[in-house]
């Protein structure tokens, strides 16, 4: 039998559940978490002793920590995440899916034993605001420390989360092993209908922080649909002008596609007067308010970013919550107990120690960072952080912007007609794949809403359910499609993106109060170079029409991509979304019949 710290919890489901998942995994011990400092302070110092964390110099980076993950185990696995509803229609042509029975059957067999000789944490916590009747609860059982840690910054945890559960059933169960790190006994699996999420075989981020991804997105998406909100894989941001009006604005990105940099914008010299502050970096719930508004908050209390590029140019907000209290996962270490990685400002150091353990040299082929490595920090530490975000009625949504890497075809903003065309656009976006997870990078793939790894259900369902969000708004936000990633033809992004973004969101914020001027094109709205703030744009001659063109061959090709796509999703396409194909493909086709520049 292991040992175990008294429960600080009298309710019952929650020992029933932790007793019978222990006999599961036996654990030598069972430790509850409680979420003070001074068990931070303990859990790190023993993380450090069993090697799990190394401490950074605490003059260069105070309360700052390095860990380093199996090499096999870097990022997101999609192709061994499964969504196990009941039926396969419910999961849908997205997500990988077995027979519930049998699923539990088949992960029984790896827990059984799998924590043999370690210690299970009991990890209770809050996604959202603690006051918020919208938060949830969720309890992770884990046999990694590093988890626990990292749940501490990403999450409300420890004795709040009890508090607010009391004697209530109705908490996530999550059990997560790192058991042998075997990446073929890995599986991160999702039981909608019985709230409870089982991730065996690894301790990547995406993949054991059961809060994140899982909780608060796949098992999010299946409960909102039958509650009638939504939940997102979205930045959210405050956008001020100088004149004090206010606009939030949320915005979908593919992994490692720019949600955190662009929440994180300063604007350029020109736009004095002008502020945006954060709000999230990765996940959005928005449900509709009494006003018939959207309103959104973001249900994490930390930030798990992508570290390479991250520089005092691209994003100094960062750079300066980055200074203290991270736990950096992946990147290289330098000789003087400090932190390194591709991109960072000053030169590159001579020699290193790279992500996997081994001496690096300057000029090494290989990078000293993982591209995929992460910061792990406190939304606390962001120096341009909105007082909203501790608002639990959420903020009010203006526009919702979605965008993708796409080399070509896309233009650098894109208005949608209405509703049903922006679900249109963001239903069919696609983005070139990144190292956030396993698999080539490059590809082109289809990313319905930035969220296609995280939706828990039938992907045409997803979409009718947007479309009746739609529908039951009294004031929907204006939806816009972005790309800062086009190239010319030498190969190099036209658009210089970073803090030039605010050019683009300057013009969504205009738009959302009648102000600003757009054009028309066969495929949506879209700015006039002179409809933007050009005044001191670091471009040449030219690059911003390069940036903006909407190209009907070009068009052609893509509508052609999309049918596919929605043939593919199948029968549960709602039949709007068919039917502006249609109408799109024909004002594509005039437009090229009449051999103007549309
Ligand atoms: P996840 O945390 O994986 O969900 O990603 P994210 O959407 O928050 O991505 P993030 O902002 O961390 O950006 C990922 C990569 O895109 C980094 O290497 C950035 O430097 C790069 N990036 C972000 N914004 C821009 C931009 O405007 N232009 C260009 N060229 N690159 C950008
Ligand atoms: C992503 O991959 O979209 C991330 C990182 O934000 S993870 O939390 O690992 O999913
Ligand atoms: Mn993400």
């Amino acid at each position: 039998m292991a040992t175990a710290t008294l429960a600080p919890t009298q309710n019952p489901h929650l020992i029933s559940w932790v007793d019978e998942m222990a006999q599961m995994c036996k654990p030598d011990r069972i430790y509850w978490c409680e979420g003070s400092e001074e068990e931070r302070a303990r859990l790190t110092a023993e993380a450090i002793d069993a090697g799990v964390l190394l401490k950074l110099d605490g003059k260069k980076r105070p309360n700052s920590y390095y860990h380093r993950s199996n090499p096999n185990d870097v990022a997101r696995s999609e192709e061994l995440t499964f969504v196990c509803t009941p039926t396969e229609e419910e999961s849908g042509p997205t997500n990988n899916w077995v027979e519930p029975g049998e699923m539990y059957r088949r992960l029984a067999r790896l827990y059984d034993g799998a924590m043999r000789g370690r210690t299970m944490y009991v990890v209770p916590y809050i996604m959202g605001q603690p006051e918020s009747p919208f938060a949830k609860v969720g309890i992770e059982l884990t046999d990694s420390v590093y988890v626990v840690l990292n749940i501490r910054i990403m999450a409300r945890m420890g004795k709040v989360a009890l508090d607010r559960l009391g004697a209530s059933d109705d908490f996530n169960r999550g059990l997560h092993s790192v058991a042998d790190c075997d990446p073929t006994e890995r599986f991160i699996v999702h039981f909608p209908q019985d709230n409870t999420i089982w991730s065996v075989g690894s301790g990547y981020g995406g993949n054991a922080l059961l809060n994140k991804k899982c909780l608060a997105l796949r098992i999010s998406t299946y409960q909102s649909r039958q509650e009638g909100w939504l939940a997102e894989h979205m930045m959210l941001l405050e956008a001020t002008s100088p004149s004090g009006e206010v606009h939030y604005l949320a915005g979908g990105f593919p992994s490692a596609c720019g949600k955190t940099n662009l929440a994180m914008l300063i604007p350029p010299d020109v736009f004095t007067g002008w502020r945006i502050r954060t709000l999230g970096d990765d996940i959005v719930w928005m449900r509709i308010g009494e006003d018939g508004r959207l309103y959104a908050v973001n249900p994490e209390a930390g930030f798990f970013g992508v570290v390479p590029g991250t520089n005092s140019h691209t994003n100094p907000n960062a750079m300066r919550m980055l200074d203290r209290d991270t736990i950096f996962t992946n990147v290289a270490l330098t000789q003087d107990g400090d932190v390194w990685w591709e991109g960072k400002d000053g030169p590159v150091p001579e020699r290193l120690i790279d992500w996997k353990g081994r001496p690096w040299a300057k000029g090494s082929a290989e990078p000293a960072a993982h591209p995929n490595s992460r910061f792990t920090v406190p939304l606390s530490n962001n120096p341009a952080l909105a007082p909203a975000v501790n608002d639990p009625r959420g903020v009010p949504i203006s526009a919702l912007i979605f965008g993708g890497r796409r080399a070509t075809t896309i233009p650098l903003v894109l208005e949608s007609f209405n509703w049903a065309h922006g679900v249109y656009l963001a239903g069919t976006m696609g983005s070139e794949t990144t190292a956030a997870k396993t698999g080539a990078v490059g590809v082109l793939r289809r990313d319905p809403m930035a969220n296609i790894p995280f939706v828990g259900y039938d992907m045409g369902t997803y979409f009718g359910h947007w479309l009746e969000m739609g529908a039951r708004l009294a004031r929907p936000p204006r939806i816009f499609l972005v790309n800062w990633f086009r190239k010319g033809d030498d190969g190099k992004f036209v658009w210089p993106g970073y803090g030039e973004n605010m050019r683009v969101l300057k013009w969504i914020f205009d738009r959302c109060d009648g102000r600003a001027a757009a054009k028309e094109t066969p495929v949506g709205w879209t700015p006039r170079t002179s409809d933007l703030e050009m005044r001191g744009l670091p471009v040449q001659a030219g690059a911003v029409e390069a940036a903006l063109r909407v190209d009907a061959a070009e068009w052609r090709e893509e509508l052609r991509s999309h049918a596919e796509w929605l043939d593919h999703l199948g029968p549960t396409v709602p039949r709007s979304l068919r039917a502006q194909l249609e109408l799109l493909d024909a004002a594509v086709e005039t437009a090229a019949h009449a051999r103007i520049d549309p």
